[in-house]
């Protein structure tokens, strides 16, 4: 079975002993890109198209990190390490029905989802035209509170459920997030009303510096869901077509009716918990090259070559590709005018109270009529 579904046994088993075994993440690809056994869940078109993502993502990161250097970007996470993670569960939704709710991690699954990528880098300098979303983009904005959006996702999900239609909600967060007790009272009340929503939990190891075992003593953040009559999975965060499967089959049965999904994505955050970091002072070199060995970028490139169907050539294309898609996207955030002050106003309100008005006013005649 697919989803793992876990049954009374394990629980009275996990009472009373708290020494379990750990559990094996669900996987589909070896670590060098051989598939098991069954069947591959994408075709290789979609595969491509996937790893098109990832690779997009890695070009982004790295101009955007080096553009912060200049101080021409501001502060930012990049999603090296976690690329299968997150395009994994992009692909498996339908941008014209689902909804994304975020964290600030998840760039492809933002871009495949049709927030447009200069707006995405225009957020990152700071321009509050940045944070507007295209009316057709099912997405709510990137949210740094952290866990703030899990209880959001619910009650996106509950709302989609009460009018009658199929969209599904999948929401990002962090190991570090699910101690927050928004977590844990989304995850109750996504369980008593069977609301669409797929918690996505990326366990990648860290919390800026704080590790997972400072985290929780579960055995795995999945089993949580339990508590709270969820279904709960532990996917390799690293293997695409894991994640794909998994999160495949969390929305097929949302869709259906069933409910919601915690996925435990066992990864690895392989940068800086951002920009202003320095992983360095805490991160063990020897953990962090294990992790490196299992690129997951490398990974589905070899499951792909072992299919005959890539190579040097189609790489570099690849990459030239995403590139150029980049610089287009940078050039036009760059070339965007800054906000002036007078933006503290705009977007407040739908229809702004007089009292605002006035303010607004008044703000412009102190500034000399400047903004
Ligand atoms: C409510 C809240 N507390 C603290 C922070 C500061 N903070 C920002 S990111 C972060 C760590 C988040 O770790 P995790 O949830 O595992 O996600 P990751 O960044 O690793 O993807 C912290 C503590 C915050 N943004 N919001």
């Amino acid at each position: 079975m697919l989803v793992r579904a876990w049954n009374s046994a394990e629980m009275s088993i996990s009472r009373f002993l708290p020494d379990f075994a750990p559990i094996a993440p669900f996987s589909r690809l070896s670590e060098s890109g051989i598939l098991d056994s069954g069947s591959a869940p994408m075709s290789d078109a979609a595969v491509i198209e996937a790893l098109r993502y990832m690779v997009l993502t890695r070009v982004f990161d790295d101009k955007a990190t080096s553009m912060q250097r200049q101080g021409r970007f501001g502060t930012f996470s990049s999603v090296r390490g976690q690329e299968a993670s997150v395009v994994g569960a992009a692909s498996a939704l339908d941008p014209k029905r689902d909804w994304i709710v975020p964290q600030y991690r998840e760039f492809p699954a933002l871009i495949r989802h049709g927030y447009p990528m200069e707006n995405f880098a225009l957020y990152f300098m700071g321009n509050p035209k940045g944070g507007i979303i295209p009316p057709e983009v099912n997405m709510l904005p990137m949210q740094i509170s952290l866990a703030a959006q899990i209880p959001q996702a619910t009650g996106l999900a509950w709302g989609l459920k009460m009018q009658g239609g199929d969209g599904v909600v999948i929401t990002f967060f962090g190991d570090g997030a699910s101690s927050e007790g928004d977590f844990h009272e989304s995850l109750n009340l996504a369980g008593i009303v069977k609301a669409p929503v797929i918690f996505f939990l990326q366990n990648n190891g860290w919390a800026i510096s704080t590790p997972r075992e400072s985290q929780t003593a579960a055995r795995s953040f999945a089993e949580r869901a339990i508590g709270y009559g969820v279904e709960g999975v532990i996917v390799d965060g690293n293997d695409l077509l894991a994640v794909h499967e998994v999160t495949a089959s969390a929305v097929a049965k949302a869709r259906a009716g069933g409910g919601p999904t915690l996925i435990e994505s066992v990864t690895y955050r392989t940068g800086a918990h951002n920009t202003a970091d320095d992983p360095s002072r805490y991160i063990d070199q020897q953990e962090l090259e294990k992790w490196q060995q299992k690129d997951p970028v490398t990974r589905i490139e070899n499951y792909l070559r072992s299919k005959g169907i890539w190579n040097e050539e189609l790489a570099k294309e690849m990459h030239d590709n995403c590139a150029e898609q980049v610089e287009v996207a940078m050039n036009i955030a760059r070339n965007t005018p800054l906000a002036t002050s007078d933006a503290l106003f705009d977007h407040v309100y739908a229809q702004p109270p007089q009292r605002m008005l006035d303010q607004q006013v008044d703000w412009a005649n102190r500034n000399g009529g400047a903004t």
